[in-house]
């Protein structure tokens, strides 16, 4: 805290902080202090600390009643057009984006970041401030279930349409390149749309599944919807696979069962416990299908997957009770419920037991849009601290003309940067797949890099939201700054759509599933871009420590997958960190090997590299996936519980 030199009588007085508010326009009007002179410790100013203590000591000159309530001002970081301001973002697309599409996109992306910060983010924040509220019952006592949310949180929807941001991606009008258009203005408009980003997320894993079984005819109208520019026509949809038994193991903990009915459609009944953007219009959801003995086949074989609207066409529910909303750490502003479904209405979309599989599609793109979300929670966190970092003055300077501060910032920089690329590289292979321009090895590269992805940005971004929280000090933990918002929000990232375990498992499941060819793919192509650096003597240094990552990642592969299933299982988290900061070093490099690349591409690319590449590596040399080590990890666990002894 800047620090009032005060005259020895007034040493104990206050010298009050008070901050203007937050970065979020309708707060910062609330929380406007009384008017009157304070302290204003900005950007360029300070060399006038002197003139300001000064200003204080006169300012003591005045009438005690005016002294008590004087207030010390610290001026909020304002940031500007995100796009404008995000240097790795332009020159990727610069670098990638044919000059045509180039062009278009660039324009569109200019004018969004304007209205981001104009229209979008003020109503991201009142979405927050006027969470869902759940009204079970009218004042006659009849069961309404109505899930109220408010105006802005409807017009985020209607803004949603009109920007395109599902529609971009399957309107393909830039070929491939649509899909990366389409996730450049989610990544932007994130941090603002105050958890309409759910939404979305599911809206296009739902669009994605239904484009992938050929768009039946059944499902054309529903697809329409979902891909609409028009916001009268737009629809969201939910993606109902928690149930009460939880929602990792899909296969065991799914409950709800379907029935046939004669007119081919199937009423389902069972209870969803985390429903996420409850108040979508359709959704997609598992469930078992009872045979003519009224048996359900247990298991992933067992499950099928549905679709079904929420609400009919007089907006009454499809035979779903609302339970409650959840009491969520974070992202308040959507609502999240529990569900009964008592003979829901619904039409089975898949061939009958292939629900999982079916449904990986969506999964596969609500966990790219959780990579989004991981990437754009930090540079949101990065670009404030930044500018804080420009306005505030202790011991005498900016926060910015501390070193340490600096490079406090710097080593979240290089991570949001390398997280960056490695969701555009995905995106990238994601457009290639969906224009039928991805070689079998695009997609095998696609299939493992999108838990490799998910899995470690959503640890990077619950990281650098708890740094960046702190480069603010005491301010960082204040409600009204929005900062725990952002927090809050970024926590569920490595939890939802699979946590970081589930999810490097699943990595072992692209693997296997390939038979090895997958992690052939990985290495060449990491090899690939490492020798378009090879003429730089300034990467030298970074590709030489990818090169003894990569030969540590091969002889781990060979060793551990000679050693049987479990010491695979315990290996797997580390291994999926190993791949994504090895393939994202490898990233790094290819950006700093541009012939226009700058002093902080190569910056980036070597204090990616300086870290552990290859931690499975290590862990193995380590013993640590050894079955004595898994033993001791439970009676580490379980020291002093009333556990130890008994089982283990
Ligand atoms: O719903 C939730 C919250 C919604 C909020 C979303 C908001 C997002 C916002 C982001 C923006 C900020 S949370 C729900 C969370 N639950 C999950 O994500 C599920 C986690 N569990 C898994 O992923 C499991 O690994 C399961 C469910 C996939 C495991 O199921 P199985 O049946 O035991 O696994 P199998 O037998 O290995 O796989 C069955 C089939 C196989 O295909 P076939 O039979 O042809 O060999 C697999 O290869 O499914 C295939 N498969 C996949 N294919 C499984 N996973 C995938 C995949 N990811 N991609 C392609």
């Amino acid at each position: 805290m800047f620090a009032c030199r005060l005259p020895w009588w007034r040493s104990s007085a206050t010298c009050k902080p008070w901050h203007s508010g937050g970065f979020l326009p309708r707060l910062w009007e609330r929380c406007q202090p009384p008017s009157g002179k304070g302290i204003n410790t900005t950007a360029g100013q300070g060399q006038q600390v002197g003139a300001q203590e000064k200003q204080v000591l006169e300012d003591l000159e005045m009438p005690l009643t005016r002294r008590e309530t004087e207030s010390l001002f610290q001026e909020q970081p304002e940031t500007g057009n995100q796009y404008l301001e995000d240097a790795l973002l332009r020159s990727y697309l610069k670098t990638h984006l044919p000059p045509k599409v180039l062009e278009e996109v660039n324009r569109d992306l200019e004018r969004f970041g304007d209205r981001l910060l104009t229209q979008v983010r003020p109503l991201g924040w009142e979405c927050e401030l006027n969470p869902p509220v759940f009204r079970q019952y009218d004042a006659w006592g009849q069961r309404v279930d109505q899930i109220i949310t408010c105006s802005a949180w409807r017009r985020m929807k209607e803004i949603a349409a009109e920007e395109g941001l599902i529609a971009e991606a399957y309107e393909r009008r830039y070929s491939n390149w649509s899909r990366l258009h389409q996730a450049v203005k989610l990544y932007l408009f994130s941090s603002f749309s105050g958890g309409f980003n759910c939404p979305l997320a599911m809206t296009d894993g739902a669009a994605k599944v239904i484009e992938s079984l050929g768009i039946p005819g059944s499902l054309k109208n529903p697809f329409d919807h979902l891909t609409s520019r028009d916001p009268k026509k737009f629809w969201t949809s939910g993606q109902w696979m928690t149930e009460r038994r939880g929602g990792s193991d899909v296969a065991n903990g799914t409950e709800t069962v379907a029935r046939k009915q004669p007119d081919g459609t199937y009423r389902l009944y069972g209870f969803k416990w985390f429903t996420s953007a409850a108040d979508s219009d359709v959704t997609l959801t598992l469930a078992r299908i009872v045979d003519a003995e009224g048996h359900v086949k247990q298991g992933s074989s067992g499950l099928s997957l549905f679709f079904l609207k929420v609400r009919d066409e007089e907006g009454k529910l499809n035979s779903i009770q609302v339970q409650r909303l959840k009491n969520k750490l974070g992202t308040r502003q959507m609502a999240t419920a529990e569900l009964w479904l008592d003979g829901a209405k619904a039409e089975l979309i898949s061939a009958e037991g292939r629900g999982v599989a079916s449904i990986s599609n969506m999964l596969n793109i609500t966990r790219i849009h959780n990579v989004i979300g991981a990437v754009a929670s930090m540079r949101r966190m990065i670009s404030l601290s930044r500018e804080y970092a420009r306005k505030r003055v202790a011991f005498g300077k900016l926060l910015k003309d501390h070193p340490l501060h600096m490079q406090t910032i710097a080593r979240m920089e290089v991570q949001v940067r390398g997280a960056f690329l490695l969701l555009m590289e995905t995106v990238r292979l994601l457009g290639l797949a969906e224009t039928n321009k991805a070689s079998e090895q695009d997609q095998l590269l696609l299939r493992l890099l999108v838990p490799v992805a998910k899995l470690y940005t959503g640890k990077q971004a619950s990281a650098v939201a708890v740094e960046a929280m702190e480069s603010f000090g005491g301010q960082g933990y204040m409600e009204d700054t929005g900062l725990p918002v952002i927090l809050r929000d970024t926590l569920v990232l490595s939890i939802w759509e699979g946590t970081t375990n589930i999810l490097s498992l699943d990595v072992l499941r692209s693997l296997t599933k390939s038979q090895g060819q997958a992690m052939a793919v990985f290495f060449s192509t990491v090899q690939k871009k490492l020798e378009l650096a090879s003429s730089s003597a300034k990467l030298e240094p970074a590709v030489k420590q990818m090169r003894d990552a990569i030969s540590s990642l091969a002889r781990f592969t060979q060793t551990a997958g000679t050693k049987g299933a479990l010491t695979m299982e315990l290996a797997a988290r580390d291994f999926s960190y190993s791949l994504a900061r090895v393939y994202t070093g490898a990233l790094l490099i290819e950006h700093a090997a541009r012939p226009d690349a700058s002093p902080t591409d190569i910056s980036a690319a070597r204090r990616w590299c300086n870290q552990e590449l290859c931690p499975a590596a290590m862990e193995l040399e380590n013993s640590s996936y050894e079955a004595e080590e898994a033993l001791l990890d439970s009676m580490l666990v379980y020291e002093g519980s009333p556990a130890h002894g008994s089982r283990l």
